[in-house]
């Protein structure tokens, strides 16, 4: 098993714009992933499956719900710190940091959001420890980028909804203990239900055959005339902006958490680039490999300070969701380029599980898929600034 020997790497000193909170949540993150995650992430990944005795862990750090206020259970930190926790998961794994993402940004965010008060006490503490588990239901089979499109529904039965259909790709549903779901009403209009296991038409099919995000359990949601109590809608927001609203909080998070994983990619070839002899000299030597090794850093840091930037914008509720959409498309192509380059400098060693870089590879290509993919935010900023809507 290899040592997890990570070390932050702050070129710019971002450090100085942190405040001391700050960094102690971003040290208390680091070291329990050193100590509990990165030993058994490997086998994880190879396993196919998440640990789930992970979750209660991910709780104490704050991992799930950092800025749900505290008097819900969450940590009631700001929009940087929330951040940096996303940063540290996703260092170590893609999967770890969606585990989170889905928990906080996609099933607390809408409860807190668009939940009433009773919804809000009967769900969010449970979540923000980790003892109950939830998954959002987007994306179906015919409807991923275009998730306006969706043909789940429910109908009014007078003491009950009665809710249809199916939805795929769900991080966690597998073994979520809630599900919010969105669905059409019969006028067509989007509403958040939040459907729990047990309840009869209910199901979570596993998906298997992932070579992706293989440390999470994606699943579907299928929905066979499953009665849905009407205390379970989420009342104060409808219509597609509903759930896009929930995304921009967790693109935000993966925004940073793909910095994570190239400062991992970054910090393990440049480690290795220093001890690897070849034609009797450290490959650090060669001009081709510091090509590598500078351009890591320089995109790096600009992804840092961008997305430094955004969080000061969120934290001023002044964030647009352009603007989040371009900070999760640079930054997730970022690290899937400095994976590849990673890659490369470990020669026949990138490609073995004794170090991070493949699997780090092979999840960044769901990373850049989900949340949006990287063709749909470039449209978003297209759209942004032309005023030209290029969907459709
Ligand atoms: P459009 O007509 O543009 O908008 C419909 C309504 O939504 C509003 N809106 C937003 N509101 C809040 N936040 C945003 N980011 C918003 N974007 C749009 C908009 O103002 C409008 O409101 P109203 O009141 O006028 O009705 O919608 P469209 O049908 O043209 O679609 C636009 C598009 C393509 C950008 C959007 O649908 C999209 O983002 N597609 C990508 C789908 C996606 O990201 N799915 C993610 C599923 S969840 C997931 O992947 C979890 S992965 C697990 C993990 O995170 O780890
Ligand atoms: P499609 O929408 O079919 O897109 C295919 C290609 O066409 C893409 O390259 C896309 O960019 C392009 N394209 C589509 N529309 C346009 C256009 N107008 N112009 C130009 N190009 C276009 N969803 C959830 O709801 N909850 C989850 O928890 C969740 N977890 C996921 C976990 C994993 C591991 C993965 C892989 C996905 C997950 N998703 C989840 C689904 C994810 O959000 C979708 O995969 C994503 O939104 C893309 O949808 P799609 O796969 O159907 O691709």
């Amino acid at each position: 098993m290899r040592t997890d020997l990570y070390q932050g790497h702050d070129y710019y000193n971002m450090d100085d714009l942190l405040s001391e909170e700050h960094k102690l949540i971003r040290e208390t993150a680091r070291a329990w992933v050193k100590q509990e995650v990165s030993p058994i992430i490997e086998k994880a990944f190879e396993d196919g499956k998440f640990p789930r005795h992970l979750l209660k862990g991910i709780g104490e750090i704050g991992g799930f719900g950092p800025y749900i206020p505290v008097e819900y259970g969450g940590a009631g930190l700001d929009q940087i710190s929330y951040g940096l926790i996303m940063q540290e998961l996703e260092r170590c794994d893609s999967g770890l940091r969606s585990t989170s993402s889905v928990q906080s940004s996609l099933v607390m965010y809408p409860i807190w959001k668009y939940g009433n008060e009773e919804q809000r006490m009967k769900y969010l503490p449970k979540l923000a420890t980790g003892e109950m588990i939830g998954c959002f239901g987007l994306t179906e089979p015919d409807h991923g980028s275009n998730p306006g499109g969706m043909t789940t529904n429910f109908k009014d039965m007078g003491d009950h909804y009665l809710l249809n259909g199916a939805k795929m790709w769900i991080s966690n549903a597998p073994f979520a203990d809630i599900a919010v779901v969105w669905a059409k009403d019969e006028s067509g209009r989007i509403h958040g239900l939040v459907v729990e296991r047990g309840m009869e038409g209910f199901s979570t099919p596993t998906m298997g055959g992932k070579w992706s995000l293989r440390a999470s359990d994606t699943g579907e949601l299928i929905f066979e005339d499953v009665k849905v109590p009407k205390e379970n809608l989420l009342p104060n927001k409808s219509g597609l902006g509903a759930p896009l609203g929930c995304l921009d909080s967790a693109r935000y998070g993966i925004a940073w958490g793909a910095i994570g994983a190239a400062l991992d990619c970054y910090d393990v070839a440049l480690r290795y680039s220093k001890e690897r002899i070849q034609f009797d000299r450290p490959i650090a030597g060669f001009q081709l490999q510091q090509k590598k090794l500078a351009e890591m850093i320089t995109e790096i840091t600009k992804a840092q300070l961008l997305t430094f930037r955004l969080g000061q914008l969120r934290n001023e509720g002044k964030a647009t969701s352009a603007q989040i959409s371009m900070a999760k498309r640079n930054n997730v192509d970022m690290a899937i380029n400095i994976a590849r380059e990673a890659r490369q400098i470990l020669g026949g060693m990138g490609i073995i599980n004794e170090y991070p870089i493949m699997r780090h590879m092979m999840n960044l290509e769901s990373v850049i898929t989900y949340e949006g993919t990287h063709d749909v935010h470039l449209l978003i900023t297209g759209l942004d600034i032309t005023g030209e809507n290029a969907f459709k």
